[in-house]
C-alpha cells in the first residue's frame, strides 16, 4: 500500500493571551465512552492518516472492566465513529492469540502498512506486535518480549538496517518505577540488543518514565513525547514531557525536558477512573507546517486532543533541557 497522505490534520489556533506550547482543543474531551455502546471508558488510544481522512486503534474498557481494542475512523480527526466490536486479531498461534487483555496502543505507518502495539496480557503484561494494512484485516505477530513490559513503541523507520522498539519493563501491577529500554529486531518477531534510553528525573518524572506516540524523525534527531510519573500522596500522577534522541542512535539521550508539556489541570484530566493522568498515545505531524495533533488518555477516561508547532517543542526540549 502507498503512503498514507495527511489530510486536513485537526488543527485550533494558541488561544488568543497563551503562552503554552501545548494548547488543549477547545472541544475536549474529543471521545467520551458514549460513542461506543457497552463501554465505560475511552482512553489511551493512537491514530494515523488513512484514506481522506484518519483511523485509529482505541483503548475501550467495557462494563466489566476488560480492556481491548477496538477501530474507528474519522473524517476531520476529531468525530469518530468507533467499531462496536473489538479487533479480531488473525494469528498463526492460537495460545499468543488468546485474549487476556490489550490496551495502550501506538500505531506508526512503516514501508507498506500501519503497525501496531500495544500492551498484551500473556501472563502478566508484555508487548503485542500486529499490522493491517487496511484497518479491515489485522494480523498479530509474536509478543515482542517476555512479561513483564509496557509501553512498546516501533520507530517508523529501520535504524542501522534493523526495526527498533521503545519500551518499558515492568512489573504485574501498577508498577512503581520504570526506564526507557530501546530494543532492535530483524524482522519484527525476534528481538535483542537491548540499550539502555533513559530513566526517572527530578519533580514530575520522579516515578517512571515510558514512551509516548511513535517517536518524530526531525534534522535534530528524534522527538519523543513520553508520560513521566511522580508519586504523590494519593498516588500517581501522569504528565507529558518530550525527548530528543540521537537519529543513527536513539538510545543517546541528546536533551530532555525539565518540566512538563501537558500535565493534568482540567476537570477531565483531574477526575475520572484513575485521577490526574494525561497519557499521551497518538501523534500527527503536517509537514509542511510543522502543526501538531497530540492524542492523549485522560484521568484513564476519555480521550483529550492537543496541539503545538513542531518548531517550538524542539526549541523548548533543547533550551529547557537536561
Ligand atoms: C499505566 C497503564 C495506563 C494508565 C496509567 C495510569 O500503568 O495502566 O493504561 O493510563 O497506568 O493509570
Amino acid at each position: 500500500m502507498a503512503e498514507p497522505v495527511m489530510g486536513n490534520i485537526p488543527w485550533e489556533e494558541r488561544p488568543k493571551g497563551s503562552t503554552e506550547l501545548v494548547w488543549r482543543s477547545a472541544r475536549n474531551p474529543i471521545l467520551t465512552c458514549s460513542a461506543v455502546p457497552g463501554t465505560r471508558s475511552v482512553f489511551n488510544s493512537a491514530v494515523a492518516p488513512f484514506g481522506d481522512g484518519f483511523a485509529g486503534v482505541f483503548r475501550c474498557d467495557n462494563s466489566a472492566w476488560m480492556m481491548n481494542l477496538h477501530r474507528g475512523f474519522s473524517p476531520d480527526g476529531v468525530r469518530w465513529t468507533l467499531d462496536p466490536q473489538p479487533i479480531t486479531w488473525i494469528c498463526e498461534d492460537e495460545e499468543i492469540a488468546r485474549l487476556e487483555y490489550r490496551y495502550d496502543p501506538r500505531v506508526v505507518w512503516m514501508d507498506d502498512r500501519y503497525h501496531i502495539t500495544w500492551c498484551n496480557g500473556y501472563h502478566g503484561p508484555t508487548i503485542g506486535v500486529g499490522y493491517t494494512f487496511d484497518f479491515a484485516r489485522f494480523h498479530q505477530r509474536e509478543n515482542a518480549f517476555l512479561p513483564y513490559n509496557r509501553n512498546g513503541v516501533l520507530f517508523p523507520r529501520k535504524i542501522r538496517g534493523s526495526y527498533a522498539m521503545l519500551s518499558r519493563p515492568s512489573d504485574r501491577g501498577h508498577t512503581p518505577f520504570g526506564d526507557i529500554f530501546y530494543s532492535e529486531s530483524p524482522d519484527l518477531v525476534h528481538w535483542g540488543r537491548h540499550r539502555f534510553v533513559m530513566a526517572p528525573a527530578p519533580g514530575w518524572q520522579s516515578t517512571k518514565v515510558g514512551p509516548g506516540p511513535a517517536p518524530l524523525e526531525t534534522d535534530e534527531g528524534w522527538l519523543l513525547l513520553y508520560h513521566g510519573v511522580i508519586t504523590q500522596c494519593n498516588g500517581f500522577v501522569y504528565s507529558m514531557g518530550a525527548a530528543l534522541l540521537d537519529r543513527d542512535e536513539p538510545w543517546k539521550v541528546l536533551s530532555r525536558t525539565r518540566s512538563t508539556l501537558l500535565t493534568p489541570r482540567e476537570d477531565y484530566e483531574r477526575s475520572g477512573d484513575t485521577p490526574n493522568v494525561v497519557f499521551p498515545c497518538g501523534l500527527l505531524h503536517e509537514g509542511p507546517t510543522g502543526r501538531l495533533a497530540i492524542y492523549y488518555g485522560a484521568a484513564d477516561t476519555v480521550i483529550g486532543l492537543a496541539f503545538a508547532h513542531l518548531a517550538e517543542i524542539l526549541d523548548f526540549v533543547k533550551r529547557d533541557g537536561a
